[in-house]
């Protein structure tokens, strides 16, 4: 039976949307930082019987029956979530990376305390305290940005500094557009030093953290590390929350949790959760992990003989932010558009202090994971790097862009997205 046979039955509408989203996946280049293609052995645990179920309540302590295989498959997902990232505490219940932060936020906050976390314009996320957030009407949220947006590096004199003058309650480190590794020591003596939790969302690099092929925070003495499941991890759609030893801490987090924040826990997702950490345990996870680094530094290379400025000068990660705006002349936006046009799917970003809004930046954002899901490899990266330029510098040849599309399809067909990868 195919995996959409109910649905191509019933429901055609939808059927079309999936089918033409399957081809999208297929014969389209994925380069999003934040994205990834799942095996099919996810997508089957998150579209289980498990959906059904409503486990309010953590495994042996539920509101309601009926849970023996709630409680084995959300054991498992914790059990698998706490040695990947060699935490003593996971809770796997956090619907999204949002709420993992959120509810951090309110496990170790009163309303009207502070964060100190990165500015969303220097790579923070929304979710770090950016004004547009009702978060910020609960508390008080100051910034540490780039020294030097040429070379990334915090300024950790002003961390200081701030931190001394305003006190937080969370020193926050991570981000969500920035390409080189953080100072941790520096974040985690900074939060003691003001008698701060240091906390750290993790959810772009998680699997080039649980792979090994990047520093493990915990390793610095964090507290609490915040995760989404689905970007360099290759889980479902959610959130994680890891706290490294206080039992304290963990107990906070999974009441502000549930009942805290959310209801019924997504036990479909769960499973799928479990699913890919079971994934990530095994050897080939670490080549994938050690892959995407290596095939983001072949772009890298490219763009710098190109002539492209990068943020921070290129990339230790999977991800590269481009000035595009600076370099080339070209809005990230009409880049955005024009690199969709010859299947190339990525972001436009704003870079730190851009001279134009967010709703039409200076940058474009790409990165690796997805198209090392794929099987490519560095001489792959350097040819779609080399496909991304000539597209941008030569936005006008219809001939050219039309050439670039039929070499990008061929190029995806050659590599189909794999249904498994253990
Ligand atoms: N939307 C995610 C990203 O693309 O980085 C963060 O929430």
């Amino acid at each position: 039976m195919n995996f959409y046979d109910s649905i191509k039955k019933q429901d055609k509408e939808v059927f079309d949307a999936l089918a033409g989203e399957e081809v999208r996946e297929q014969e389209g280049l994925e380069l999003i930082p934040s994205e990834n293609y799942v095996s099919r052995a996810v997508r089957e645990a998150q579209g289980s019987v498990l959906t059904n179920k409503y486990s309010e309540g953590y495994p042996g302590k539920r509101y309601y029956g009926g849970q023996e295989f709630t409680d084995a498959v959300e054991t498992l997902a914790i059990e698998r979530a706490k040695k990947l990232f060699g935490a003593a505490f996971a809770n796997v219940q956090a619907h999204s990376g949002s709420n993992a932060n959120i509810a951090t936020y309110m496990a170790l906050l009163n309303p009207g305390d502070t964060v100190l976390g990165m500015d969303l314009s220097h790579g923070g996320h929304l979710t770090h305290g950016h004004p547009v957030t009702y978060i910020t009407k609960f508390f008080n949220f100051v910034r540490y940005k780039m020294k030097d947006p040429d070379t990334s590096e915090i300024d950790y004199e002003e961390m200081l500094r701030v931190a001394k003058e305003h006190k937080p309650k969370i020193v926050l480190a991570g981000f969500s557009a920035y390409s080189r590794e953080l100072d941790y020591q520096k974040f985690v003596d900074i939060a003691r030093q003001v008698g701060a939790y240091s906390v750290i969302d993790v959810a772009h690099i998680a699997g080039l953290i649980a792979g090994g092929a990047v520093k493990n925070p915990f390793d610095y003495g964090f507290d609490v590390m915040t995760s989404t499941t689905h970007k360099t991890l290759r889980g479902p759609r959610g959130g994680l929350i890891l706290t490294r030893e206080s039992e304290d801490i963990a107990k906070r987090i999974n009441k502000a949790v549930f009942p805290g924040l959310q209801g019924g826990p997504m036990m479909h997702v769960i499973a799928a959760k479990a699913v890919a950490f079971g994934e990530a345990m095994h050897p080939s996870f670490k080549l994938y992990a050690v892959q995407i680094l290596k095939n983001a530094k072949a772009m890298e290379e490219v763009f710098r003989q190109g002539g492209v400025r990068m943020l921070g000068g290129g990339t230790s990660n999977h991800l590269i932010l481009a000035d595009v705006f600076g370099s080339l002349g070209i809005p990230g936006k009409e880049a955005e558009v024009l690199l969709d046009r010859v299947g190339i799917t990525l972001n436009k970003n704003a870079i730190a202090d851009d001279v134009r809004g967010p709703m039409d930046p200076s940058g474009i954002r790409f990165g690796t994971p997805a198209a090392t899901t794929r099987g490519f490899k560095e001489g792959e990266c350097k040819r779609i790097a080399e496909l991304m330029l000539e597209a941008l510098k030569n936005r006008t040849d219809e001939q050219k862009l039309s050439a670039i599309r039929e070499e990008i399809r061929t190029l995806c067909l050659k590599f189909p997205v794999p249904d498994s990868f253990v």
